[in-house]
């Protein structure tokens, strides 16, 4: 009787510790814990299903697979450096496809490792390369585009330097997965999930951001069945809206390798709750489709939060992850990516890999390489440029070369 009545009390004391109750809260400061095995069994899980009900939303139980149709290729792209592919991603009950854009490096034996990179306005915006498909759903305007003409964003794109270093592109338009405007969900990928008498998703259920990262898994798919290029080494990168995106992507697929993300702000690397620059109620109100409608609950309550954005960063673990800001982003708090990045470390440790390897904001330029979880600010505005992408491939080159 003694022995279960002492077992009783062993109980009562190892059970609130053991599971988080919805009360409790990890809240927005570091998140250390007294074991992997802890951390695995029970606060993981539980992150993961706050960010899948309260933020992004539940992907959809229905699985639809892509069929993959190669539509061109070529070894002679950006001056007989690259090989082109591109791959239509043919969704059924989908009436345009996702445009997959491919560059890999040319003559070269074996497979690549690859960067996947969601683009903002068509594929042919990001190089002047003329044989770039342009989507049906990218923005042309008149004569191939006063908004995207060809290589419109050629700056955030620096092919030959991504190339050079011996790694493959791979990137699609957000617009063919999902078009970025609230449209209550009628357009882009929803639809295709909805049952039976359903018309846009369920409050748990995935918005836009959610809907992107499905795109990046598929094209993680493609990755997986194209023999030149290595999906074990794989890096999904994002800037702002689509770093949010590959934050999340990296969070519920496995597959991708690394993660990087570029001034990614709120809903992104940046905490909440020090609601500097934008907030979750201003991004819900600018961007209702973003998120799950249950985001909304945090509105000007982010004290509400169960976890901080460090817990996004911390479902990564223990694949690498990469944070960067911009000195003249304030709108996405680099202060705020910064500490979700520290913040998060502590549970790489837990994997007996190194967090971030600084205590304090680094200067501008002076990148912190040696962890698992990485981080520069520099200087400039909200923007993803060369300098970024240099730091980006020495990030992957530890672990891909
Ligand atoms: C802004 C938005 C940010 C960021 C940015 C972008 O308007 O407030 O959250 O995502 O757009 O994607 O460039």
């Amino acid at each position: 009787m003694k022995r279960f009545m002492f077992s009783l009390l062993m109980l009562a004391i190892s059970v609130p510790t053991m599971c988080v109750s919805a009360q409790q809260k990890y809240g927005a400061g570091p998140l250390e814990f007294s074991s992997l095995k802890e951390w695995k069994r029970v606060h993981r899980p539980a992150i993961m299903d706050f960010f899948l009900n309260d933020v992004y939303g539940n992907y959809p139980q229905k699985q639809i697979e892509p069929r993959f149709e190669l539509l061109e290729q070529s070894d002679k792209a950006l001056g007989g450096k690259a090989v082109r592919k591109q791959v239509a991603m043919h969704l059924e009950g989908m009436s345009t496809p996702i445009l997959l854009l491919i560059y890999q490096p040319a003559n070269v034996k074996g497979k690549v490792p690859a960067f996947v990179c969601m683009n903002f306005k068509g594929n042919h915006q990001i190089n002047i390369d003329p044989e770039i498909i342009i989507s049906a759903n990218a923005p042309t305007g008149k004569d191939l585009g006063t908004d995207a003409p060809r290589g419109a964003a050629l700056s955030r794109w620096p092919l030959e330097e991504i190339v050079g270093a011996g790694y493959a592109v791979a990137t699609i338009y957000r617009g063919d997965v999902d078009p970025d405007f609230d449209d209550n969900f009628q357009n882009g990928i929803h639809p295709l999930f909805y049952r039976a008498g359903q018309s846009k998703p369920d409050a748990e259920q995935w918005g836009t951001i959610g809907a992107w990262a499905w795109g990046l898994s598929r094209v993680m798919d493609y990755l997986e069945s194209d023999k030149s290029i290595d999906h074990k080494r794989v890096a999904v990168v994002g800037h702002s809206r689509l770093g949010k995106t590959a934050l999340w992507a990296g969070a519920t697929d496995e597959r991708f390798a690394v993660v990087v993300s570029n001034d990614s702000g709120c809903g992104g690397a940046a905490l909440s709750i020090r609601k500097v620059g934008e907030t979750v109620a201003k991004i819900n109100k600018s961007f209702p489709h973003w998120f799950c409608d249950n985001y909304n609950k945090y509105n000007d309550n982010e004290e509400g939060l169960f976890v901080d954005q460090q817990g996004l960063i911390a479902l990564i673990a223990p694949r690498p992850v990469y944070v960067a800001s911009a000195t003249e982003d304030a709108w996405a708090d680099p202060e705020g990516e910064f500490l979700s990045a520290l913040y998060a470390s502590p549970v790489y440790e837990l994997y007996g890999k190194k967090g971030l390897s600084v205590s304090k904001m680094p200067q501008p330029e002076q990148p912190s390489l040696d962890g698992d979880v990485g981080y520069h600010i520099r200087t400039g505005k909200h923007d993803i440029t060369l300098y970024d992408w240099q730091q980006y491939i020495k990030f992957a080159n530890k672990y891909f070369r």
